[in-house]
């Protein structure tokens, strides 16, 4: 197989067997992000498709979750980095209810590579433990990630409890079963601040950017 389709395949077959030499070789060419959004992402997207098709179980998937892990851990190293001043403080969480991180720890990384001071509430994370963690640490942004349709919903509770322990400082969303006008029609109304809507992690890098200045 050619080098692309080895590395999506890693993901698919959940298996480690020859991945580390492969992304080497990947490097030589791509950017660690152009591996991650391209052959690794593609990886996860058809284990997304088997999975849907009940063609793989949970077991199998976590074992392809795995693989992406270690793949974003080798990769990060190579990562560019800005060793600028710290340019603000922000919270991560994945929200209730919700287990997936892969994406939220993409954030991470590059934001945390870009100056930024990054605050990971880890998964499940349920809104008191948000606003108690943005009572002590005041951050200048709330990042949240869902992947499961009902995250996208528990996102809108979130935004409500936030507004009701006042807190208004932006918000940041992203994950795979939002859109922008969810944001904009279903989460927005329901903050005082700004509800801004990330498509991926360099998305999220952009908009924060842009709020630090
Ligand atoms: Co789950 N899962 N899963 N899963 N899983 C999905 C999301 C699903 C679409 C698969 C499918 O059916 N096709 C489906 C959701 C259906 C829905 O609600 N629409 C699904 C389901 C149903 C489930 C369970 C319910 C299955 C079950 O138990 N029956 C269960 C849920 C448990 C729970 O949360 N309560 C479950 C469990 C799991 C595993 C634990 C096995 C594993 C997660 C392991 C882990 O994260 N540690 C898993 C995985 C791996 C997936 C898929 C295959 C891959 C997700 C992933 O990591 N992608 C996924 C299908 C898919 O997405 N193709 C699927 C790679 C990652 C880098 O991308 O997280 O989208 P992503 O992040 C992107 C952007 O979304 C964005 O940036 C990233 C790219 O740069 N982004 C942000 C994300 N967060 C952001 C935050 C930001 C900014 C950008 O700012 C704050």
């Amino acid at each position: 197989l050619p080098l692309e389709e080895r590395l999506a395949s890693y993901v698919v077959e959940g298996t480690k067997e020859g991945l580390l030499a492969d992304l080497d070789e990947a490097l030589l060419k791509q950017s660690p992000l152009e591996i991650i959004n391209g052959p690794l992402m593609k990886g996860m997207d058809e284990v997304g498709r088997l999975f849907n098709n009940n063609e793989l179980i949970v077991a199998e998937v976590l074992q392809s979750a795995e693989v992406m892990k270690a793949s974003v851990a080798h990769l990060e190293p190579f990562m560019e980095k800005n060793e600028s001043s710290v340019k603000g403080k922000i919270i991560l969480a994945t929200v209730k209810g919700d287990v997936h991180d892969i994406g939220k720890n993409l954030v991470e990384i590059i934001l945390a590579n870009n100056g930024y001071h990054i605050v990971n509430l880890g998964i499940k994370v349920p809104p008191d433990q948000l606003i108690e963690a943005q009572r002590r640490e005041k951050a200048d942004a709330i990042g949240l990630s869902g992947l499961l349709v009902k995250s996208a919903q528990q996102m809108v509770l979130t935004a409500q409890d936030l507004r009701n322990a006042e807190i208004d400082v932006p918000i940041l969303v992203g994950g795979a079963a939002l859109t922008r006008k969810f944001t904009k029609t279903r989460i927005s109304p329901e903050y005082d601040g700004l509800v801004l809507y990330a498509k991926d992690a360099m998305d999220g890098l952009d908009i924060a950017n842009k709020l630090m200045n």
